[in-house]
C-alpha cells in the first residue's frame, strides 16, 4: 500500500500522476491486431488454436456452444437460493432498465416538417463474461440483462470454459436467465474478434458489451466499425473520499471487497482526516486475515493501493474528478456540497451505508461502468445502449414551400445544385 500525505514531497508528482488517460500499452496493441487477423483470416480454426494455447481447453465444432443439455443440466445443479437471488437482481435491473430507455418522439420543426426519433433493439449483441479469478455470475445479468429489457432478440453470451469444456452452471443459469439465446465458450481477444468478423460457427453480432481484461478491452477498441460497443470496462476500481465522518471498518471492508478482484484492479482511499487515514490502515490489516482470497488482494495492496491524506477535502473532490474511477464511495457531512461536485464516476456511493457490492450484485444500475480514467468520456452500460436510434423526417408540400429558400442557398453554397432541384420540383405543375 502506498501511503502519502500532502505534506510528502512526493505528494505533488503523486497527485499528477492520478490524472489518467487510458491509452493503449504497445505490446498489447500489436498482439491483439495479430489474434484479429488470425481470426480473420483462420475462423474456427484460429479460435481453436488460440482457445487451446489461452485456456488449455480442445475446442471442435461440436463443443464450441453450451448445448440445451448443458443449459438443463445447470437449471438442476444451482440451488434455490441461487435462483432467488439472480431473480431478485434481474427484477432490479428490468426496473433501472425501463427508465432509462428511450421512447420514440416526434414534433414539428420551425417549417412545419414533422421530425422525430425512433427506437428499435439491436438484432444481435454479443456480452462478453470473463473467466478466470471467479466466476461472474452478476456480470451475466448486468450486461444481458440490460439487452433482454430493451428486447434484443439474440443475446449470444461468450465465456471461456474451463480445460474440461464446462462453465460454471451458476454462470449459464443467469445467463439464460437474463435472455442469452446462445453461449459460446470462448475467451479473450479471440473470442471478441469471432463476435465481431464472425467465423464459419459464429455468426457475428452487431454490438459487443461487457468487461473484461487488457486483451479483451484492446480487441473491442480496435473492432469499432465492424460492431460498436458500450464502453472499455477493465478491471474494478474504487476511490473512497472520506473526511472524518467515514466509519474506518466499512471503508477497509470496501477496499477489500474491490481488491480481491485481483489482477490490476486499483483501490484508493482518500481523506482530509490523519486520524482517519491510520484507522483505516490498521483496519485493513486487521480484516485482511479473515478474508478468503488473501493472494489476489494482496496483489492488489501491493501494486494498485493508496491512502492519501489531502489537505482539504476539495483536494480530495479534484483528485477523484481527475482519477475518474469506476466506482466513488462519497463519505460527508455535507453531501448536499461535495456529491454534486464528483462528475466523471462511474458510480457514486453515498455515505457510510452505500457497500459498491451491492450495486455489484443486486442494485440495478449496471456493474459495467468506465475504467482506467475512461469515467471522463465513458458512462456505464444502459439498456438504452441497446437501442438503435433512427430519425424520421416527413414533409407536406407546405413545408417543402417553407424550407426551399434555405435549401436553395445552401445548394448554392456548396456548388450542389442537383440538391436545391430535388427540393424544388416538388412544387412544380
Ligand atoms: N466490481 C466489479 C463487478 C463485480 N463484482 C462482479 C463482483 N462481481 C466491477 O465493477
Ligand atoms: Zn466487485
Amino acid at each position: 500500500m502506498k501511503i502519502i500525505t500532502y505534506q510528502d514531497s512526493s505528494y505533488a508528482s503523486f497527485v499528477k500522476k492520478l490524472n489518467r488517460r487510458a491509452f493503449p500499452e504497445h505490446g498489447v496493441r500489436e498482439l491483439v491486431s495479430d489474434i484479429i487477423s488470425e481470426v480473420a483470416t483462420k475462423g474456427d480454426e484460429a479460435v481453436f488454436t488460440f482457445a487451446k494455447r489461452f485456456d488449455g481447453v480442445e475446442l471442435t465444432r461440436k463443443n464450441l456452444f453450451v448445448t440445451e443439455a448443458e443449459f438443463e443440466r445447470a437449471a438442476r445443479e444451482v440451488t434455490a437460493a441461487t435462483k432467488d437471488a439472480v431473480k431478485r437482481s434481474l427484477a432490479n435491473i428490468r426496473s433501472f432498465a425501463k427508465r432509462s430507455m428511450r421512447k420514440d418522439w416526434s414534433a414539428k420543426n420551425a417549417e412545419g416538417a414533422l421530425v422525430g426519433e425512433r427506437f428499435t433493439p439491436f438484432n444481435r449483441v454479443g456480452v462478453y463474461v470473463p473467466g478466470g479469478k471467479a466466476p461472474l455470475v452478476s456480470t451475466a445479468l448486468m450486461t444481458a440483462g440490460f439487452a433482454q429489457a430493451a428486447g434484443v432478440p439474440e443475446i449470444v453470451g461468450a465465456t471461456p470454459s474451463g480445460p474440461d469444456g464446462s462453465v460454471n452452471s451458476a454462470l449459464l443459469y443467469a445467463l439464460q436467465a437474463a435472455g442469452a439465446t446462445e453461449v459460446v465458450k470462448i475467451g479473450g481477444a479471440q473470442a471478441i474478434a469471432a463476435l465481431a468478423i464472425g467465423t464459419k460457427s459464429i455468426r457475428p453480432v452487431d454490438k459487443i458489451v461487457g468487461p473484461g481484461n487488457r486483451f479483451v478491452v484492446e480487441a473491442k477498441r480496435q473492432l469499432i466499425g465492424a460492431v460498436s460497443i458500450d464502453l472499455l470496462p477493465g478491471p474494478s476500481e474504487i476511490l473512497i473520499l472520506s473526511d472524518k465522518t467515514g466509519n474506518p471498518h466499512y471503508i477497509a471492508a470496501d477496499l477489500l471487497a474491490q481488491a480481491e478482484h485481483g489482477g490490476d484492479s486499483i483501490v484508493g482511499f482518500v481523506t482530509d482526516s490523519k486520524a482517519l487515514l491510520g484507522k483505516v490502515t490498521k483496519a485493513i490489516d486487521a480484516q485482511l486475515p479473515t478474508l478468503s482470497r488473501p493472494d489476489y488482494i494482496k496483489q492488489v495492496l501491493k501494486n494498485g493501493t493508496f491512502l492519501l491524506q489531502v489537505k482539504s477535502f476539495a483536494d480530495g473532490v479534484a483528485i477523484a474528478n481527475d482519477f475518474a474511477a469506476e466506482h466513488v464511495s462519497l463519505i460527508t457531512a455535507d453531501e448536499e456540497q461535495w456529491l454534486p461536485q464528483i462528475t466523471t464516476a462511474g458510480a457514486i456511493y453515498v455515505g457510510n451505508d452505500s457497500p459498491v457490492a451491492v450495486g455489484d450484485f443486486l442494485a440495478g444500475p449496471s456493474h459495467t461502468l468506465p475504467t482506467g480514467g475512461g469515467g471522463r468520456s465513458f458512462s456505464g452500460l444502459r439498456a438504452d445502449q441497446f437501442q438503435r436510434r433512427t430519425s424520421i423526417v416527413r414533409l407536406d408540400k407546405e413545408s417543402v414551400r417553407k424550407s426551399l429558400p434555405v435549401i436553395e442557398e445552401f445548394a448554392r453554397i456548396e456548388g450542389l445544385d442537383a440538391h436545391g432541384r430535388s427540393t424544388a420540383i416538388r412544387l412544380e405543375k
